[in-house]
């Protein structure tokens, strides 16, 4: 009898966990903790590799939330995961005191749409907690940076703010192996006229050297190629998005559809090594 061939390399998948009432694609599903607890046994049982849990939206327009209100909704969750499963859990905050309680709870990974600009002790903070650091770039504010965003040349314009950052992270004392790098797909961005050069233009970002985090999961440039489909009907158009990030050698993939995106690069990964 024949076996399975071993599988083939892919980059990680990391499933998307909001604590929040507002997100975009699942705001108010999972900010009660039994529910968010089930859904983040769900995504395990999926096959998720990271799990990303945020308590405050970064949506276009939405409100912040006091750092205590997104600690009281993280630990607790991140505790209960801690306890009972070895899966890596990354914090989606732009707050220092919130990752400073998100690492002690048992997370290992600081996803931080602010790439470390939201306060002066960043840096020093994401060194001393010596987790992997996920470095995004953003045009602007969430409050206000799908107004009017401008770039000359979106792919070089990104890729000089992230290789910036990585500097002064590591300047800052963060270890230079603990450094992800995000292109931000969505944040201050026109839907197709800078996400989808900056999706065609990944492997320029991969050759930084840092691995990367593509998230383009549901995200709204989908719904402006497929006839204004809501969040809810974009799975196929992240998919897509996945898999062009897989091609140009992404290290992970953050998405809400972990089962569907874990096959889809399991089948891709295959192709691609057979
Ligand atoms: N996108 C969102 C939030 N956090 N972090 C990284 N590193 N990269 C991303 O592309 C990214 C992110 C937005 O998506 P979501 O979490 O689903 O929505 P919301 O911000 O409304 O909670």
């Amino acid at each position: 009898m024949r076996s399975n061939p071993p599988p083939a390399a892919r980059p990680l998948v990391m499933g998307i966990l909001n604590a929040t009432p507002d997100s975009f694609a699942d705001g108010g599903r999972y900010l009660d903790f039994d529910a968010a607890l089930a859904h983040a046994r769900r995504l395990i049982a999926e096959g998720v590799d990271i799990l990303d849990i945020g308590a405050e939206s970064t949506r276009p327009g939405a409100q912040p939330v006091p750092a205590d209100v997104e600690i009281e909704r993280l630990v607790p969750l991140i505790a209960a995961l801690r306890a009972e499963s070895p899966i890596r859990i990354s914090v989606d905050t732009m707050k220092p005191q919130v990752a400073r309680a998100a690492m002690a709870a048992g997370a290992s990974m600081w996803n931080d749409v602010t790439a470390l600009r939201h306060a002066p002790e960043s840096g020093a903070v994401a060194a001393e907690l010596g987790c992997d650091v996920v470095l995004m770039h953003m045009q602007g504010e969430p409050s206000t940076m799908q107004a009017e965003p401008h770039y000359d040349d979106v792919v070089s314009e990104v890729a000089d703010f992230l290789t910036e950052r990585a500097e002064l992270a590591i300047w800052a004392g963060v270890a230079r192996d603990r450094i992800w790098l995000d292109p931000g797909i969505g944040f201050g961005k026109h839907k197709t006229r800078h996400n989808l050069p900056l999706l065609a233009g990944l492997d320029r970002i991969v050759a930084l050297g840092f691995p990367v985090l593509l998230g383009a999961s549901r995200k709204a440039f989908i719904g402006a190629l497929d006839g204004g489909a809501d969040a809810d009907h974009r799975l196929g158009g992240s998919i897509a998005a996945a898999l062009a990030g897989a091609a140009a050698g992404v290290a992970a993939v953050r998405v809400h559809d972990v089962a569907e995106t874990v096959q889809a690069l399991k089948v891709w990964a295959a192709i691609r090594s057979a």
